[in-house]
């Protein structure tokens, strides 16, 4: 799409940061108007991550302004804050494709541009990225800047803390940003938290600092001595104004906070910072969506948005909605079952709202935790809340389990502690794409000892599990489920989550069928479209519907492939990490010379779009699969 010159003379003007440079104080004071609008008409239009972005305008223009990128590196965290710098490099046209199918990406992704260093997605990388960039340069002795921005919920992640650890230690050049709004997706939570808002607050130390930095430390004709001196009663003067100055004593110099929507100062202060040796703090105050009034006030609920109204912030239809999401079933469920059982508690990393939790956590403020983004720690702040006699289901989005393998391993599974593993955002997630992807859980999962899987095939059996989690007390547990919606009536289906036989579903009683095709969790949907439809070109087939994976019923499975002449497995996994896979090992030889194909993904980066469209794209789709089978049919009928 071009952008309408009228609209937007100045930003249709750029192609690239280096046009920027040439732009005076009024000039960049527009730009990011021009920008912000520009945001803000497309993203109200396609969807996307909005309040973060309309929170860095000015802060992305004044780093490209300043710096020399893509010579100087700029580094993302997370990568959801990216939309202003994906216009200024080169890809404003494209904006509105962004998350789609073949469309940009909604994170940085090197293989979109020479401007984005790191394909990220996961919070808490960027400082570690931020000394590896600094320590090549200094290795290869070039020179130029490397900067990283995080956010003040992602640098209370247990990786940001190593790197800080890692690069006071180092002192090499570098420049990290903090880029504080006060908020994660929720609220922020925790001791760093608190110690940021004691910096923004004191009255006292601004005033000071504002004095100090006018008239002593950027004076340009300071003698070194002088300035020596200066940096260490600087450091002597914060140290007494802020206990403990946390940045100070890692080794980092703490500069700011200043305003990160005045251009004006950012670009002064980054112009000077730019030449100070060392690793550098600068903490810049910014505000979660910016120039968009509901955005302002209610920064939660846009955070990440679908098609809203440009002009109020509406939802285009406020329609009955006659579904629920499996998060939503999970929220409403732990209600109930925390009137009845006091000893049942939640955790959540940084995650209320997309797990559903806010209405849990707004009843239940003292048994529901919020501990920021810090995945590893909730595990094993679980595993203990286990074997301190509570009942807990650590709610967790099945990408960012990944950060906590280690975790499950050591702190819960070995030990056989009765944590409830509740585990969203399973398969394939759609438009956030790779670095989201929920396609490894059941194949590390299984490898795990003592843990036992279930995979609903719908929301009443998610509805059902979770009572029945909370009486199991044997072992870890785990059920694993999309992000979906399901129509409302579903809740009221009566299944029995406990007997681990799988589902068998004919549509014609047969001593014989030619296909049996075995579904894990969801993609029992799949099954049964492909069985109607191998029913109509005259093949029979019998679903196997698979929720317990493991321990999975390997008499009731071999007992149905003895039936048949072939069988399948769909599954919504990477091939390699998937239950199915697993199944397989397990199968008889005879039952295993049987098995046509697994239907799941490659193990290649699966990019965004749709959940339908990426499903379709890797095969796994009714139509893709069915054609699959007939072919093999063929195959096997001309040998
Ligand atoms: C490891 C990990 N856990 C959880 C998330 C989900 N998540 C995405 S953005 C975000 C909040 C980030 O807040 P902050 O760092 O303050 O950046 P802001 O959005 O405020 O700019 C969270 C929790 C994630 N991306 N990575």
């Amino acid at each position: 799409m071009e952008i309408k010159k009228k609209q937007y003379p100045l930003l249709s003007s750029i192609e690239k940061p280096e046009d920027i440079r040439k732009f005076k104080l009024a000039e960049l004071q527009q730009l990011s108007q021009e920008v912000r609008n520009y945001i803000i008409e497309t993203v109200t239009e396609v969807g996307g991550h909005f309040a973060s972005n309309l929170g860095v305008v000015e802060l992305t223009i004044a780093l490209h302004y300043v710096f020399d990128t893509p010579r100087d590196k700029l580094i993302w965290d997370v990568g959801h804050q990216i939309y202003p710098h994906k216009i200024l490099t080169g890809r404003k046209e494209r904006l509105p494709t962004i998350r789609k199918f073949k469309g940009l990406s909604g994170f940085p992704k090197r293989e979109e541009s020479i401007y984005d260093l790191y394909n990220t997605g996961h919070a808490g990388t960027s400082i570690s990225q931020l000394l590896g960039e600094a320590i090549a340069r200094d290795l290869k002795k070039e020179n130029y800047k490397c900067i990283a921005v995080i956010g003040d919920a992602s640098i209370g992640c247990g990786m940001a803390f190593e790197a800080l650890n890692h690069g006071g230690h180092l002192q090499t050049d570098c420049l990290v940003i903090l880029n504080d709004n006060d908020m994660s997706i929720s609220k922020n939570v925790g001791a760093i938290n608190q110690y940021l808002n004691k910096i923004v607050t004191s009255q006292f130390y601004n005033k000071w600092r504002k004095r100090w930095y006018q008239f002593v430390y950027w004076m340009p004709i300071l003698s070194s001595a002088l300035k020596l001196f200066s940096e260490k009663f600087e450091k002597a003067v914060k140290d007494f104004l802020l206990p403990g100055s946390l940045f100070e004593d890692f080794g980092f110099r703490y500069i700011g906070p200043i305003n990160g929507h005045n251009l004006k100062d950012l670009i002064d202060v980054l112009s000077r910072v730019k030449n100070i040796k060392g690793p550098i703090l600068l903490h810049v105050l910014t505000q979660k969506g910016k120039g968009f009034q509901p955005a302002e006030k209610d920064p939660i609920e846009y955070h990440s948005i679908s098609k809203i109204d440009k002009n109020n912030g509406n939802h285009p239809s406020n329609k009955i909605k006659n579904t629920i999401s499996f998060s939503e079933i999970v929220g409403k469920t732990l209600l109930e079952i925390f009137r009845k059982n006091e000893r049942a508690v939640a955790i959540t990393p940084a995650m209320i709202e997309g797990s559903g939790l806010r209405e849990l956590y707004n009843k239940f403020p003292n048994r529901v935790f919020d501990v920021g983004i810090a995945e590893q720690h909730a595990v094993t702040f679980s595993g203990a809340l286990a074997s301190g006699g509570m009942i807990p289901y650590m709610c967790i989005y099945s990408t960012f389990l990944n950060r906590a393998i280690d975790q499950v391993i050591q702190d819960v599974a070995l030990m056989n502690l009765p944590v409830r593993f509740v585990i969203d955002r399973g398969g394939c997630v759609g438009p956030d794409g790779e670095t989201h992807q929920g396609l490894y859980d059941l194949g590390f999962l299984y490898a795990i000892p003592n843990i036992k899987i279930y995979a609903p095939a719908n929301g009443a059996e998610l509805r059902n599990f979770l009572f029945y989690m909370e009486e199991y007390d044997n072992s870890p547990i785990a059920i694993r489920f999309p992000k979906a919606e399901e129509p409302l009536s579903i809740l009221s289906l009566n299944v029995d989550v406990k007997d681990i036989t799988p589902e068998m579903i004919f549509l014609e009683d047969l001593p014989k069928y030619q296909i049996a095709i075995l579904t894990i969790g969801i993609t029992r949907e799949i099954g049964i479209q492909i069985q109607k439809e191998l029913q109509n070109i005259q093949i029979s087939s019998v679903v196997c519907a698979i929720r317990w994976v493991k321990p999975v019923d390997l008499i009731s499975l071999e007992k149905i492939i003895s039936k048949s002449d072939a069988f399948i497995f769909i599954e919504d996994s990477y091939e390699f990490a998937s239950a199915s896979q697993c199944i397989l090992e397990q199968l008889s030889k005879e039952s295993k010379s049987k098995h046509l194909k697994t239907f799941a993904f490659p193990s290649v980066p699966i990019e965004h779009g749709t959940r339908k469209e990426i499903m379709d794209h890797y095969g796994i789709s009714p139509y893709k699969i069915k054609e699959s089978i007939l072919n093999s049919f063929k195959k096997i009928a001309s040998t």
